[in-house]
Order: structure tokens, then sequence, then C-alpha cells
């Protein structure tokens, strides 16, 4: 195990590990990963003004819809989840 010494840039990364024994036999193994450090895109829209008790909120993201959560608090201080 061993920390990556400095930052690595966004995006795929590999790893590959060498060894070598005493006897001068070596060997090798590589991985490979990702580092995303971007956050998604996230915007939200309720109505300004409208006489529906259950509105529709709409929005953008840049992530699957599953991924979103909505909390929606009323003038009574309630929350809707
Ligand atoms: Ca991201």
């Amino acid at each position: 195990m061993a920390d990556v010494p400095a930052a690595l840039a966004e995006g795929a990364f590999t790893v590959t590990a060498t060894a070598a024994d005493a006897a001068g036999n070596s060997a090798s193994a590589n991985d490979a990963g990702s580092l995303d450090i971007t956050a998604p895109t996230l915007t939200v829209d309720a109505p300004a003004l409208t006489n529906d008790a259950t509105p529709t909120i709409t929005g953008t993201t840049s992530l699957p819809a599953g991924a979103i959560s909505l909390v929606i608090t009323d003038s009574a201080g309630a929350s809707r989840p």
C-alpha cells in the first residue's frame, strides 16, 4: 500500500507495480482507475407564483435523475422530501 505522493490529474490513471528479488527474478502488475473531482451541474426552478398547492419543480443536472433529492420547505416551516 502506498499513497500517491503528488496530486493526479483528473481522469483515467494507471498503476504499474514492479518487483525484483535478490536472484534477479522480476514481476509486474497493472491496474487502472479514474479520478473525478468535478462537481455535478445542478439547477432547480420553482414557479415564482402559482395557485397550485402541489406545483411542479423543474431543474437540470448532469447526473441521472435518480441521483437527485429535493426538500421543499413551505411558509409554515414544514418540509417535504
Ligand atoms: Ca464528478
